[in-house]
């Protein structure tokens, strides 16, 4: 039968899935627990969230069993970093954007795979819920700002590049985008899965604090990209994962 959705299928296959429960109430409070005595990141993203945490890299506390659970539910997949944050009414959050300027390191960007995980409850608008867009003409421009961010990040290690006009969203664009983003509603301890390369943006929080737990993942079968390494690095994003990558694939190249 024709699926409407079949063009997503063939880009990135869980785009858009709601998986229930990942993580029981014991592992969240536990998750939680270790995460609030972390100190608040020292990256610009802390300029943004009351509380960021890039790259905590609690998903290998074993004694949180995340690894294993992702593991049965996601087998073709490797979860590479995590990122917490905790939005407040008096933090703006992202508008749409895509997530390529500080992990743009995968030869097949669309390969990489979020699992988004509330740790409050994000069921209704002012909660803070996360959107994401799934529309074939989203989903298209998404990929154009992707190969934007990518070509830029090519250009940091290679300056005969020339350089592009930065990517710029019309007000048509923007209000389609607004029109045809899917929000799910989603408890404690679900999880909405999405692609990095298509447009994504965090919704309001009216009251109190929205906390996340977010994990960047890649199919286990992933090539990196020496190029956009080492842009990466130059530009000292996502270091520990960054370094990490390159010591295993391009040793030579430290
Ligand atoms: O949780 C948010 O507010 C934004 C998350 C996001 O943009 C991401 O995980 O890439
Ligand atoms: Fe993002």
């Amino acid at each position: 039968m024709h699926d409407r959705f079949d063009f997503l299928k063939n880009i990135s296959p869980h785009h858009g899935e709601v998986l229930r429960n990942v993580l029981s109430k014991e592992t969240r409070e536990t998750l939680a627990a270790k995460l609030d005595v972390m100190p608040n990141g020292q990256t610009w993203y802390a300029d943004i969230y009351q509380k960021a945490i890039y790259g905590p890299m609690v998903f290998r506390d074993p004694e949180l069993n995340i690894i294993k659970t992702i593991e049965k539910l996601l087998p073709n997949y490797r979860i590479l970093s995590d990122l917490y944050l905790e939005k407040t009414p008096d933090d703006q959050g992202f508008p749409f954007h895509t997530d390529f300027d500080s992990i743009g390191f995968m030869e097949h960007p669309e390969d990489m795979l979020t699992v988004w995980i509330p740790l409050t409850p994000v069921e209704e608008a002012g909660s803070g819920q996360l959107s994401i867009v799934m529309e074939e003409g989203a989903v298209r421009l998404s990929l154009i700002r992707e190969a934007n961010q990518l070509h830029s990040l090519v250009r940091v290690v290679d300056s005969s590049v020339p350089a592009h006009p930065p990517f710029q969203i019309t007000q048509q664009e923007y209000d389609y985008l607004e029109r045809t983003k899917v929000t799910p509603s989603l408890d404690a301890g679900d999880a909405l899965l999405f692609c990095n390369a298509f447009f994504h943006k965090s919704e309001d929080v009216h009251n109190g604090k929205r906390s996340a737990y977010i994990m960047r993942l890649v199919r286990k079968d992933a090539k990196f990209n020496k190029t956009r390494l080492l842009a990466l690095k130059k530009l000292g994003q996502n270091l520990a994962v960054v370094d990490e990558l390159l010591k295993q694939h391009y040793p030579d190249a430290l």
